[in-house]
């Protein structure tokens, strides 16, 4: 792994979370294999070698606990799944180079194959611990089979995460008040031996490999929070029957011990780059020289996982002297009309829906990448689709394409001949330039955006040089500026060409080029297209208000109709990657409004202004305090604020917020507070303004 710009000399894997074989694909997932996908693409067109790989996961609670509610077998319900998830991705545009599972022979001999190098190094070791067990069912039960409380913050959690709550991964015997969710009876602790994995051995290693780390600022910054308030062993093994069995299985024969899925899951992102090698030749990709080489890794997640990511599998790979990931992109979660993505209240977008709706995968594409960055939320309504597709891909995009080369085929049946001018050329290269600046800072929305831009300085140049009203005085002029405009369109298509690459496809074919765009490097955006092409047609068809009409009917219509029932059946079989997390949904969730009124002058009292955050730093010692400076125009406060586990701290200095200034002052951790910051909701999403109200300011 290096940390030198890209394109680099060695070959790049690119991953994405695997998805749990276990139900529906929806938009939460998309979001990560479409963004994936992308940065891979786009990779490519810097002509870096890269592979995208990934594969379904299909061991653990996540997908036992489903197919035991359904009476089959686990192997038969996740290959089920896993076939499906094979047909649907391809429909998304998502294409791996390759897509296997964590059940087949590779990653089964490559995981035992670790585990055991592990045991040999010494990193395993075995220790007596507390399993939940249910009397009724007479079974233990691991991870998923039950829930409880977070020992670390008190929300309801899962038996190995607190997926509510702090995100924290939590240990076999670590959930509080234990309950079954197989019988909902309270569960029993039984001692076990099982093995563990001496990843707190790690803790300097992994110190210096975050520092070197690339991808979002949460991938790096919670996990170093982790390692400063101390570092666990971790439990590699359940008892269960699903799963890989433990390698020697001398000492524990007979007693259904099974590795923790998420030691063999990550070890399909390297089972699946042997697959790919093994199908094309080492030739053409070289596993071994990504993974026990030089290679570039890159791994995109959810940012539940940044845990077992920046952690876990770091010092596994390690352990084994592996090569480490260079890269980890945590994207935020999907939210649905403000809402929190739930599956089992039917607040989601499936992808088979998607689909069937008819709608293009390039616009969702294009949506999911371009909204927000890659560590934000993005919000999903049907409105703002529309509002985005309409906008940017018909208006600015399609609109552009279309009108620069039908004028093109009517005037000269194709590209002009003529040079491209020095304003377009400049123009074009600064597009080239901020794409690449975006690949290597992990920016998909950059990325989108300097294709739209580009797009958008088209329509501008074309719009300020009217070549209709040249062609007959000024030819050559005319014929300049059609062919300025025909580089434009092409170099929009191949800057387009990772987030919506039948688009460009399309587009590419307009224009007369042979092969595919997908082959084209960045620097082609500026080579001239074919001389002659046929006449284009529109590539973007407009959303009509009816259609976004019909389809938020449709949704609220089947939220509502869950809405009935869906509560009773959350035992969450259904939620694969914690998209759920911030989920305010109905207001029944909602605390409710006070009956007593009070005066103005009550409110008067308050003393609220408008402030801008300085710096923020986590307190020690406090699992969730930060201390933040806060400018309020007449001076700089420092306060205590609950934030510490749900903000990027790094990313508030510069964010303006509301501060409560006549608040009484406190001291908590050692650490005066005064005045308090306003926040909204268990996510503590900060308050702010939305014009330009100055720091200072009264809020009235
Ligand atoms: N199967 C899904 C999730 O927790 C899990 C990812 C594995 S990645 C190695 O998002
Ligand atoms: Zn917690």
């Amino acid at each position: 792994m290096s940390n030198d710009e890209f394109p680099t000399d060695q070959p790049a894997v690119v991953t994405c979370g695997l998805p749990y074989a276990n139900g529906d694909l929806h938009i939460g997932h998309l979001r990560g294999y479409i963004g994936a996908d992308a940065f891979s693409r786009a990779l490519e067109t810097l002509g870096q070698e890269t592979a995208y790989v990934c594969g379904s996961d299909m061991h653990g609670t996540p997908v036992a606990v489903n197919a035991e509610q359904q009476g089959v077998d686990p192997e038969d319900f996740a290959l089920d799944w896993h076939e499906q998830y094979e047909e649907t991705f391809p429909q998304f545009n998502v294409e791996f180079d390759n897509y296997g599972h964590t059940h087949d022979e590779t990653n089964t001999e490559l995981t035992q194959e670790i585990v055991r190098k592990l045991d040999d190094e010494g990193y395993i070791y075995e220790k007596e611990i507390q399993v939940a067990y249910d009397p009724d069912a007479d079974q233990y039960l691991p991870d998923r089979y039950v829930e409880g409380t977070c020992p670390y913050c008190g929300e309801k959690a899962r038996g190995d995460e607190c997926d509510e709550g702090c995100q924290r991964h939590l240990e076999p015997g670590e959930v509080e008040d234990p309950t079954s969710t197989i019988t909902g009876n309270p569960a029993e602790y039984r001692e076990r031996t099982h093995k563990f994995f001496e990843v707190s051995e790690f803790s300097d290693f992994l110190t210096e490999f975050l520092d070197g780390l690339e991808g979002t600022s949460n991938a790096r910054n919670q996990p170093r929070q982790w390692i400063e308030d101390g570092l666990q062993d971790w439990c590699i093994t359940r008892d269960m029957d699903w799963g890989i069995d433990y390698p020697n299985g001398d000492d524990t024969e007979g007693d259904d011990l099974v590795l923790y899925v998420w030691v063999d899951a990550p070890i399909e992102y390297i089972a699946s780059s042997k697959q790919y090698s093994e199908r094309v030749g080492t030739d053409e990709f070289d596993w071994e020289q990504v993974w026990k080489g030089d290679g570039e890794i890159m791994h995109i997640i959810g940012r539940d996982i940044i845990q077992h990511h920046a952690i876990f599998w770091p010092a596994m790979l390690e352990g084994v002297g592996y090569n480490k990931p260079r890269g980890i992109a945590a994207t935020g979660f999907i939210t649905i009309n403000g809402k929190g993505l739930s599956t089992s209240r039917n607040r989601a977008i499936w992808a088979k829906e998607y689909l069937d709706e008819g709608f293009h995968p390039d616009l969702l594409r294009y949506y999911l990448t371009t909204t927000g960055g890659l560590q934000q939320d993005v919000d999903f309504s049907w409105d703002a689709f529309q509002e985005k597709v309409n906008g940017e891909l018909v208006g600015t995009v399609g609109n552009f394409w279309y009108r620069s080369l039908l004028f093109a085929y009517r005037n000269y049946e194709g590209t002009p001949e003529a040079d491209v001018s020095e304003e377009v050329r400049e123009r074009i290269e600064g597009a080239i330039g901020d794409a690449r600046e975006s690949v290597n800072g992990y920016d998909l929305r950059g990325i989108g955006q300097a294709a739209t831009e580009l797009a958008q300085f088209g329509n501008e140049y074309i719009q300020r040089n009217e070549p209709w009203k040249l062609t007959d005085e000024e030819p050559e002029r005319a014929a300049q500026v059609i062919r300025d405009c025909v580089q434009i369109a092409k170099a929009v298509g191949v800057l387009l060409e990772p987030i919506a690459p039948d688009k460009a496809q399309a587009l590419w074919e307009q224009l007369g080029e042979d092969g595919a765009v997908a082959d084209a490097h960045l620097e082609d955006a500026l080579e001239a297209p074919p001389r002659n092409f046929d006449e284009p047609g529109e590539l973007f068809a407009k959303i009509e208000d009816d259609r976004v009409e019909e389809l938020n009917e449709k949704l609220e219509e089947r939220v509502a109709a869950a809405g009935d029932d869906g509560d009773d059946e959350e035992t969450e079989s259904d939620d694969t990657d914690g998209d759920e997390a911030g989920d305010m949904a109905d207001t029944d969730d909602l605390e409710a409004l006070a009956d007593e009124r009070i005066g103005f002058e009550d409110f008067q009292e308050l003393d609220i202004r408008v402030g801008r955050i300085e710096s923020a730093e986590g307190i020690e010692g406090a699992d969730d305090l930060a201390r933040l400076e806060v400018d309020i125009g007449f001076e700089t406060r420092q306060v205590v604020a609950g934030i510490k586990q749900l903000h990027d701290l790094e990313e508030l200095p510069g964010e303006k917020c509301i501060l409560l200034a006549n608040m009484e002052k406190a001291e908590l951790f050692g650490v005066e507070s005064n005045g308090m910051i306003l926040a909204a909701g268990e996510e503590a999403d900060l308050l702010t303004t939305h014009g330009d109200a100055e720091v200072g300011e009264k809020i009235r």
